[in-house]
């Protein structure tokens, strides 16, 4: 008899924020974790964060100069927020996915189940953050989780033993 072999399930990690406007209200995290929950996303570690403003400039070194970075930089120093390790199969478009798009009134649009859609303020207070590839992911997580070591979680959740 042929028995079937064992294909390992290869998982990817990514970097996500819960932003400061969604941690300052208790009730809000519990809803985003269910969100998790319902597409397969695992928590595999979370921190709160309190950003100075160069935290937040040297995160955000990439928008530097645009019309939104002084809000935006703002906004991400105005309280503490969650930083998570998400891991799913395919876990940076999954949770970009959920987020939905950039800015909150497109998203309430054109992808009205989003969680940027449901809880999005505006266009700067847009309540979180996904890493947008595997480079950004690892070096995302290398900010928050300075101890976390992605390559050594790889060997040991993706190997084929
Ligand atoms: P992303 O968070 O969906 O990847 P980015 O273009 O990388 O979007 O922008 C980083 C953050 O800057 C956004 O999450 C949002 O908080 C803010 N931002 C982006 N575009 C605008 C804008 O047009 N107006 C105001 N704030 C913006
Ligand atoms: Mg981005």
């Amino acid at each position: 008899m042929a028995t079937a072999l064992k294909q390992p399930i290869i998982k990817q990690l990514t970097l996500a924020l819960l932003k400061p406007d969604i941690c300052a209200d208790a009730a809000l995290p519990p809803k985003i974790y269910q969100a998790l929950n319902a597409k397969n996303l695992d928590i595999v570690q979370q921190r709160q964060v309190l950003w100075t403003e160069e935290d937040a400039g040297s995160f955000y070194a990439e928008h530097k100069g645009k019309f939104f970075y002084q809000r935006l930089c703002g906004y991400m120093t105005s309280g503490p927020f969650q930083a998570l390790i998400l891991s799913s199969p395919n876990a940076i478009k999954e949770w970009r996915a959920l987020i939905g798009p950039t800015h909150p009134v497109r998203a309430r649009i054109h992808q009205p189940t989003t969680l940027r859609a449901l809880y999005g303020l505006t266009d700067t207070r847009n309540s979180f953050h996904g890493s947008d590839s595997d480079e950004t992911a690892k070096n995302e997580i290398g900010l928050f989780f300075p101890e976390f070591d992605v390559d050594a979680w790889h060997r040991n959740n993706n190997s084929n033993n």
